[in-house]
C-alpha cells in the first residue's frame, strides 16, 4: 500500500508515524507542492481536495483524511489497542479527535500558511488572521493543558490514536510563534509521545 506524503505537512506525518505504530508497510510516495504534483488531475482523481495524506491500497482503494486512516488502522489491528472498544473510552478518544479538529487544527494550519509558506512563497502574512489564529489557540490550548495535568496520555489512559491524531499537530505550534513553556503538561505529554520510536522514526 502506498501512502502520498509530504515531509512538511504534519497531517502526512500522522499517518507516517501511525503506520509504524500499527506495523503496517507502506510505501512512502513523495507529493512535491512546490511542482504542483499535488494539483494535477492525476493526484486530484486521489484526493479531489489536492491535500496530503492519501493511503491506496494495492487494490485501489484510497482513503483521505488523516483522523480516518487512523480509525482505519486502528480497526484493522485491534491487537495493537489504539483504539478502546469499551463505549466510553471509545467516546473519549472521538472526542479528543473531533475537539482538535473543531479548535486547534485550523488555528495551527493557518498560522503555518501565514507565518511559514506564505514568506517562502514571498506573499503577504495577512496581520488580521494571524490574530484571530492566536486567539483561538489561546483560547484552547489552556483547555488541553489542564487536562492533561497528572495525565499520561489524551483520553481512556492509555497510549490511544488520540495521541496520534494531537501530538503531530501541536509539535508544529513552536514552529509557528507559538510558546509551549507555559503549557507545562502540555510539553511533558508532547514529549513523551516525541520520545516514542515511531516518532523519531
Ligand atoms: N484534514 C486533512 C488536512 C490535510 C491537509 O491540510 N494537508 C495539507 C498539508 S498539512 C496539504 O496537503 N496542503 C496542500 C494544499 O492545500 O495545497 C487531514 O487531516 O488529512
Amino acid at each position: 500500500m502506498k501512502l502520498y506524503f509530504n515531509a512538511f505537512s504534519p497531517n502526512a506525518r500522522r499517518a507516517r508515524i501511525a503506520a509504524t505504530e500499527f506495523g503496517v508497510n507502506v510505501t512512502i510516495t513523495d507529493v512535491d507542492f512546490a511542482k504542483g504534483e499535488n494539483r494535477g488531475p492525476g493526484y486530484l482523481a486521489k484526493n479531489p481536495m489536492g491535500k496530503v495524506p492519501v493511503l491506496e491500497e494495492d487494490d485501489g482503494w484510497m482513503l483521505w483524511e488523516s483522523p480516518a486512516i487512523l480509525c482505519y488502522w486502528a480497526n484493522k489491528h485491534p491487537e495493537k489497542n489504539l483504539l478502546p472498544k469499551q463505549p466510553r473510552e471509545y467516546a473519549d478518544v472521538m472526542r479528543w479527535m473531533f475537539w482538535y479538529a473543531a479548535h486547534l487544527d485550523s488555528a495551527l494550519y493557518g498560522l503555518a500558511v501565514e507565518k511559514v509558506i506564505k514568506p517562502m512563497q514571498k506573499l503577504p502574512t495577512n496581520d488580521a488572521r494571524v490574530a484571530a489564529y492566536t486567539e483561538e489557540w489561546n483560547r484552547f490550548a489552556p483547555i488541553l493543558n489542564a487536562h492533561l495535568e497528572g495525565k499520561t496520555y489524551v483520553a481512556a489512559d492509555t497510549f490511544t490514536i488520540a495521541d496520534l491524531h494531537l501530538a503531530p499537530g501541536i509539535d508544529v505550534a513552536p514552529m509557528v510563534g507559538l510558546d509551549l513553556k507555559p503549557y507545562t503538561h502540555l510539553g511533558a505529554w508532547l514529549s513523551r509521545v516525541q520520545a516514542r520510536p515511531s516518532w523519531k522514526r
